[in-house]
């Protein structure tokens, strides 16, 4: 409510910044903590996602960030709100995606008395944050938001978490709102490109590797004409497909869990690696084993926005810090030799991949999960928004899908599960024009399920496809190799996710072939409404490549040799 002594409230003078800085969405599940906020809400020009769990919340807002690069925002309540939002706080740090959480605090005056829901949040989320903050004085507001806009997307993007007193929030205030951040690019120097040119010059085979965060369709673009005047190969790393398009002649493939084993021989034979935005860690490491540490045996050029990055693991012969966008500028401006030493190997580098990703493999059961891929990846449209958690489901999108554009893929690097539906409601939120997918397995799918109602109430249809293979897959794989045998506590009895989706008033269908996969497909589009296609899957299918009996079979047969 507008006051007669012009004064804002804190409350108000959030939300304000929040605008000036470009805000649109804001995700969110209410609390009695940040009431002045809801109420700030109420006529400004904000859309409101009002969401079932905080989980979805945050995740939702990280999705946000991931596709736009600007801090995506989401208000929860003082504890138990703030713990639901951990998962999305922590895919947001380990995914380098710039986000904003704000959440209720207690009155100033009963602080340190562990009053009901108190959280520190400095300590709880002081690691997982790239800033965790509490605002005592009012006046201050524009000065923290402005500062967390600018923290969370400069270097190494990451989460903020903001902590608002509740009487803090009341309080009437005269400062002004701050100019609108502007994003800090980070440039490499001159010499820098210099040395890298050098470089490429002296390599015989050389490879690209992008991740990270801090891109752009344009940047992508960029990068890719780079890769093409020097006849580069390129791959992306776990979960970062989306960073090249697919039917570039320079493609190489994706870097993530189980790759291609041609691709994994061509980063081991080269001479010269060059990665751009990502980190190298785990997952594309393959375990950190790929290179030695801190002293890599290839020649890496690393480019990092994050000046800790460079030599935290690896050590560089080349370290250049830089942001992806700035890095593929400048690159444009480098100039390959005369002779392209490696021009071969690329176009086979590529074919390598379309002939890894080309057929799905033969696995058990009704419903290929392969040839459901195989056709969403033919019929989608190339701007198709496709949304996943963890699990073992996931193995036939990396392998089989296509990604041709930027900020197509929403997949936690984190490997959190339940990542699929919120990011998929965010981003039907943002891009209503676009078709948008996420798939998820049957366990991963039930720990954020229930933002399916939020997809109903704000009129969403994207398209849920549960693989339900009745099992904690990945879990299970694991426990078949190290504990043949031995089941424990991976075996899941699911509800009919059909009747569930009907019960939120969504529409359902179920698949028992894959060759039934395109009309339910189309039913569900054709609904128009918020869609769950239910897979049923054969446990035994457990990877593209083997099955459950197998893994066990062999890890008896090791065990009794041994
Ligand atoms: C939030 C979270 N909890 C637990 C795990 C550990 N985990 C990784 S994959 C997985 C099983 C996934 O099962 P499901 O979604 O059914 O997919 P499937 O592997 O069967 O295809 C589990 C429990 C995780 N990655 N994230
Ligand atoms: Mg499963």
């Amino acid at each position: 409510m507008p006051a007669k002594d012009n004064l804002r409230t804190a409350a108000e003078a959030l939300v304000d910044q929040l605008i000036a800085n470009g805000v649109e969405h804001v995700f969110c599940v209410p609390g009695e903590s940040y009431l002045a906020v809801l109420d700030a809400f109420y006529d400004r020009n904000l859309k409101i996602t009002v969401c079932r769990h905080e989980s979805g919340a945050a995740m939702m807002a990280e999705a946000v960030g991931k596709a736009t690069g600007r801090p995506g925002i989401c208000f929860v309540t003082r504890g138990p709100g703030s713990t639901n939002a951990s998962p999305g706080i922590h895919i947001a740090q380990q995914d380098s995606t710039p986000m904003i959480m704000f959440v209720g605090q207690v009155g100033r005056d009963m602080r340190e008395r562990e009053a009901f829901q108190e959280v520190n949040y400095r300590a709880v989320f002081g690691t997982m944050t790239k800033w965790a903050t509490e605002i005592d004085d009012p006046s201050r507001m524009p000065e923290f938001v402005s500062r967390a806009f600018y923290t969370a997307t400069n270097g190494r993007p990451g989460p903020v978490v903001i902590a608002l007193p509740e009487d803090m929030l009341v309080e009437r205030v005269a400062a002004p709102s701050a100019p609108a951040f502007e994003p800090v690019e980070t440039w490499p120097g001159a010499t820098d490109m210099m040395r890298l040119q050098k470089m490429l010059w002296a390599a015989q085979r050389p490879i690209v590797l992008l991740g990270g965060s801090r891109w752009s369709q344009g940047a992508c673009a960029a990068m890719a004409r780079f890769a093409e005047r020097f006849s580069l190969p390129v791959a992306t790393t776990f979960r970062r497909a989306h960073l090249m398009d697919a039917h570039h002649p320079c493609y190489a493939g994706d870097l993530g869990i189980g790759p291609n084993p041609k691709l994994l021989a061509r980063v081991k034979a080269a001479d010269l690696v060059v990665l751009v935005g990502g980190r190298l860690s785990e997952m594309p490491s393959q375990a950190y084993t790929l290179f030695d540490i801190p002293g890599p045996q290839t020649t890496l050029v690393h480019v990092h926005p994050g000046a800790e990055e460079l030599g935290r693991v690896y050590r560089p012969h080349l370290g250049i810090h830089a942001a992806p966008t700035a890095f593929a500028a400048l690159a444009e401006g480098l100039q390959p030799p005369a002779e392209l030493a490696w021009r071969e190997e690329t176009a086979t580098a590529h074919a390598d991949f379309l002939a890894w990703g080309e057929r799905p493999t033969a696995v058990p059961g009704g419903v290929n999960l392969g040839e459901i891929v195989v056709w969403l990846r033919d019929n989608l449209p190339p701007d198709a928004m496709v949304c996943n958690g963890a699990g073992n489901y996931s193995t036939w999108i990396h392998r089989f899908f296509r990604f041709r554009r930027f900020a197509t893929q929403l997949a936690p690097i984190s490997g959190s599960m339940g990542y699929g539906v919120p990011a998929a409601v965010a981003m039907k939120r943002l891009y209503p024009e676009r078709v948008v997918v996420a798939l998820a397995g049957d366990g991963d799918f039930l720990m954020t399920g229930q933002e399916l109602a939020t997809a109903v109430q704000y009129d969403l249809p994207i398209i849920v496809v549960v693989c339900d293979n009745g099992i904690y897959g990945t879990i299970r794989m694991h426990q078949e190799r190290e504990y043949p045998g031995r089941i424990s506590a991976t075996e899941l009895r699911n509800p009919d996710f059909v009747a569930y989706a009907k019960a939120f008033g969504a529409f359902g269908v179920r698949v028992e072939k894959s060759a039934d996969f395109p009309a339910a497909f189309k039913a569900a589009q054709a609904s128009g409404k918020p869609a769950i296609i239910h897979l049923r899957i054969d446990p035994e299918a457990i990877t593209p490549l083997t099955t459950l009996s197998k893994i066990r079979e062999k890890s008896l047969a090791a065990q009794a040799a041994t």
